[in-house]
């Protein structure tokens, strides 16, 4: 079904003028929809949910409705004495009173309220743009911290799970297709070669974890840069976007997936490697704001693996790009061959400019 037609089932006012596609999802397609009626103009989220990689969207949803009506219950009974007005995208229910649209081919689409007058950015640019992100990531953990666990689905076991990245990837790269990109490309020989020397990495938040040192919280998931909106009036952080991936999990790897995004000033597109860093003022920038919100409630042992996440969570995804790259890119949108290799390359890249940095970084995080 068209989106067109499909924008045409929510609930909203108005009569649907046009669709604009938002190319900056790696995983989802997005539109923004502009309805008109007599006397203004409206503009809604429209986005058809990619079920290759949640396979059931309807947990996706279940979770968002849930958090979102948590979320913005907070936020209302914090809104006398908070620092700004904070926002969060609203789930719009369809004429028939759902929370999403399943068209003829089993498609599934949701419409979400639009956050205006804020605009999301690829890369950071500025140490305040760092510090804001720290700020909404801290902000969105507090205010979801005291829901249930319990009362939220997985919607994509696995995720950030790096050991399990690292058995997808051992299996991949055995695959003919997988040898076949290996033996032409020097530089995926040397991705290859960069992931063989840091496996023992890979299972240092799962082991903490085991082992009682850190505890499952509901995350967000994805809170990178693209995901954290930036009011265009006063410059300060008003939303974070994209919660398909809330759920129970450790508050580290959000914070090491912000800090690896938003400190990153070559943003993850760069094809320039030479530009790819770890830009310590920034990191510092968006410690504190982060710790403003939710530093009263980290233990000694959260405080203690940041550093780690923030390593991890910058060679996972580099893993994740590369052996997707390895696989024929089956996972990550692509608009070019070689797009997942130089995405993993970047992170890659990224990861060993955290190891060079280690001391500075942990300086930053108060030693
Ligand atoms: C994907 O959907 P999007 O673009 O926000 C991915 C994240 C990665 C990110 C890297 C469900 O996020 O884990 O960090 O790309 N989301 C999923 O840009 O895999
Ligand atoms: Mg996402």
């Amino acid at each position: 079904m068209s989106a067109e037609s499909v924008a045409a089932e929510f609930d909203v006012p108005g009569r649907i003028v046009s669709l604009i596609s938002i190319e900056t999802g790696n995983v989802n397609d997005t539109y923004r929809v502009i309805t008109r009626t007599t006397f203004s103009e409206e503009q809604f989220v429209l986005q058809r949910i990619n079920k290759h990689v949640f396979t059931q969207p309807a947990k996706v949803m279940a979770n968002m409705k849930a958090i979102t009506d948590h979320a913005h219950r907070r936020i209302e009974e914090e809104a006398d004495s908070a620092d700004r007005i904070w926002q969060l995208p609203r789930v719009l229910p369809t004429r028939e009173g759902k929370d999403y649209v399943i068209d003829a081919e089993g498609e599934f689409w949701r419409g979400l309220s639009m956050i205006a007058s804020a605009t999301s950015y690829e890369k950071v640019n500025s140490i305040e743009h760092a510090q804001e992100a720290g700020y909404v990531l801290g902000h969105f953990q507090r205010i979801i911290a005291d829901f249930p666990t319990d009362k939220l689905e997985d919607t994509l076991p696995g995720f950030h799970i790096t050991p399990g990245y690292l058995e997808y990837h051992d299996e991949v790269v055995e695959s003919p297709e997988a040898r076949k990109r290996l033996d032409t490309s020097s530089e995926a020989r040397r991705i290859e070669a960069f992931i063989n020397q840091r496996r023992e990495l890979c299972s240092i938040l799962e082991d903490a974890r085991e082992g009682g040192e850190l505890q499952l919280r509901p995350i967000h998931g994805d809170p990178k840069i693209t995901n954290i909106m930036i009011d265009n009036i006063t410059g300060k952080g008003t939303c974070i976007i994209d919660l398909d991936t809330v759920k129970p999990g450790l508050i580290h790897y959000d914070f090491g997936d912000c800090v690896r995004s938003g400190c990153n000033p070559a943003g993850e597109e760069t094809t320039d490697l030479s530009e790819v860093f770890l830009d310590v003022d920034l990191f510092a920038a968006l410690v504190k704001g982060y710790l403003k919100q939710v530093g009263p409630s980290l233990t000694e042992a959260d405080r203690a693996y940041l550093f780690e996440s923030v390593r991890l969570i910058a060679f996972e995804l580099g893993l994740r790009f590369f052996t997707d790259y390895l696989a024929g890119d089956v996972y990550f949108k692509t608009t070019t061959e070689t797009q997942n290799l130089n995405r993993g390359r970047v992170q890659m890249k990224l990861c060993e400019s955290i190891e060079a940095r280690e001391g500075l970084m942990r300086k930053a995080l108060g030693g």
